[in-house]
């Protein structure tokens, strides 16, 4: 049985970067995006994830014409190395403009500019040939309470996200939901919550989900139930599989590296859901450590791919005999063993 054909990976420019962090300046020189086009089919990539300024640079000092002929040129840098791309997510978080959210913000000015760009993100994935869209909602929250009326904020959302369907008929919008970082605390904090406000828009069917192995930890969630609900609802529309030790900073590690067997039940509820018969990709918002020597620091994402496809042969040649008898016996502990000794391979 080949696993590798079965599922679509895709990451985004952002996970070959230079290793700053808020304690230090880069320790490797950019790669041009041109030479991390290149990279993508080696690792064994097949879709680019796109801020809506990765596919055009300066964004918002171009024309719209402008915008829609430079994403053009860009659908063909693709084609031409065997690529597509997957979204586009507007890059609010890093425009001045959005310092205190960009939808939420409780400048009407503001909310009008993050709704325009975002229109603009739209534009840019029509044109490299796609209808989705990803709103990773960075800043739109507080870092006091006080400084937002919170009801107004989720209203100010929802007029956001009717707008944004309402400007192309077609684009899909899936939110990618994470509870702090870099805010106190996010609006939209769980799939729950993204799923809940999609379901208040005009246009219900057009909203979805993208969920992160991180967030979800962040959240105190398990990501694999929190992957079921949307999967349940047919509302996973992409994930970002990474790994996450604790209660800390956004870690964005290698899938798997802190905790196989909650990457294992996240393969499994996959596995279970029949994701990659879905077309839908498996994204990898994944960081190479910030030691990492310049030219080595794209093994992160071939290591994250790898220990994904490994977990799936994993479930897929787990005993499921002795699983159902077991799950009758309702001996948990015996399941438990039986699925540690079959990740260790040991008998
Ligand atoms: C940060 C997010 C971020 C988004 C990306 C796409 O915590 O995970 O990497 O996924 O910007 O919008
Ligand atoms: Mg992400």
């Amino acid at each position: 049985m080949s696993t590798a054909t079965d599922y679509r990976f895709s990451f985004g420019p952002w996970n070959i970067h230079e290793g700053a962090d808020p304690f230090g300046p880069a320790v490797r020189p950019t790669v041009a995006f041109s030479k991390k086009l290149a990279m993508y089919k080696e690792l064994g990539f097949d879709a680019v994830q796109f801020h809506d300024d990765d596919a055009v640079p300066d964004i918002d000092g171009k024309s719209a014409d402008q915008v829609r002929a430079e994403a053009r040129q860009m659908k063909k840098m693709l084609a031409d190395h065997g690529l597509v791309a997957e979204f586009t997510a507007p890059r609010l978080w890093e425009d001045p403009r959005g310092i205190d959210g960009g939808f939420t913000s409780n400048d009407s000015q503001v909310r009008k500019w993050a709704i325009d760009r975002t229109r603009r993100c739209i534009d840019v994935a029509r044109e490299l040939g796609i209808k989705f869209v990803v709103l990773w909602l960075a800043r739109e929250g507080t870092y006091i309470r006080e400084a937002k009326n919170a009801i107004d904020a989720h209203k100010h959302l929802l007029d956001a996200l009717n707008a944004l369907l309402q400007h192309d008929k077609e684009v899909e919008i899936a939110i990618e939901p994470k509870p702090n970082e870099p805010m106190d605390h996010a609006y939209i904090p769980t799939i729950g919550h993204a799923l809940a406000i999609g379901m208040q828009t005009v246009d219900p069917r057009r909203t979805g989900g993208l969920i992160e192995t991180a967030h979800a930890i962040l959240a105190g969630l398990d990501p694999s139930d929190e992957m079921a609900f949307a999967l349940q609802a047919g509302k996973l529309w992409s994930v970002h599989l990474n790994d996450q030790n604790g209660l800390k900073f956004d870690e964005d590690k290698s899938f798997g590296a802190a905790n196989l067997r909650v990457a294992y039940n996240q393969v499994r509820v996959l596995e279970l859901a029949g994701y990659a018969k879905t077309g839908r990709y498996i994204g990898l918002d994944v960081k190479a450590m910030r030691t990492q020597q310049a030219d080595v620091a794209t093994k992160h994402l071939a290591n994250s791919r790898r220990i994904f496809l490994a977990l799936v042969e994993k479930f897929r040649t787990f005993d499921r005999k002795l699983e159902q008898q077991l799950i009758a016996a309702r001996d948990y502990e015996a399941l438990e063993m039986a699925v540690l000794a079959h990740l260790m391979g040991v008998k």
